[in-house]
């Protein structure tokens, strides 16, 4: 089964949103499999934007990624790459639709409450950058 490597940013944790982000998640039939809290370290922060390193915007996104506590989960279902950045909606919250995650809490393009993988190659270096192979739990969901 596919899986995806999704983070709350700081604002969606100082926001209060943790709750509601993961009841989306679970009422929609997404299996959690993983879930810790931390504040991320610079040189974190530098691996998980390793691809935006000399962007414009690269020190802003570092400094607010590290300005606070964020929650880290690692979800499985079918197609869950995509299913999970459809519910999460737009980069930029503004152009994000309503009904998405982004579309109805968030109004910056910065602070956008949440990240998810955005491929399943993706996940795969994401979620090894987060979790230890004994930290993924292996159960299953009834009514699966
Ligand atoms: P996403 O895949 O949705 O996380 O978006 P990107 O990888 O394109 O961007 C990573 C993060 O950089 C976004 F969450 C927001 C931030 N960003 C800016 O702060 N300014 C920009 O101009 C573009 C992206």
């Amino acid at each position: 089964m596919e899986r995806t490597f999704v983070m709350i940013k700081p604002d969606g944790v100082g926001r209060g949103l943790v709750g509601l982000i993961l009841q989306r998640f679970e009422q929609r039939g997404i299996k959690l499999v993983a879930l810790k809290m931390q504040q991320l370290t610079r040189a974190m922060a530098e691996k998980h934007y390793a691809e935006h390193v000399g962007k414009p915007f690269f020190e802003e996104l570092v400094g607010f990624v590290t300005s606070g506590p964020t929650v880290q989960m690692v979800l499985e279902g079918k197609d869950v790459v995509a299913q999970v950045r459809k519910m999460n909606g737009a980069t930029n919250c503004l152009n994000a639709e309503v009904g998405s995650i982004r579309g109805d809490f968030g109004l910056s393009n910065q602070k956008n409450i949440i990240h998810a993988s955005d491929a399943p190659e993706t996940a795969e270096r994401e979620i090894a950058l987060y979790f230890a192979p004994e930290e993924l739990v292996d159960y299953t969901l009834r009514f699966e």
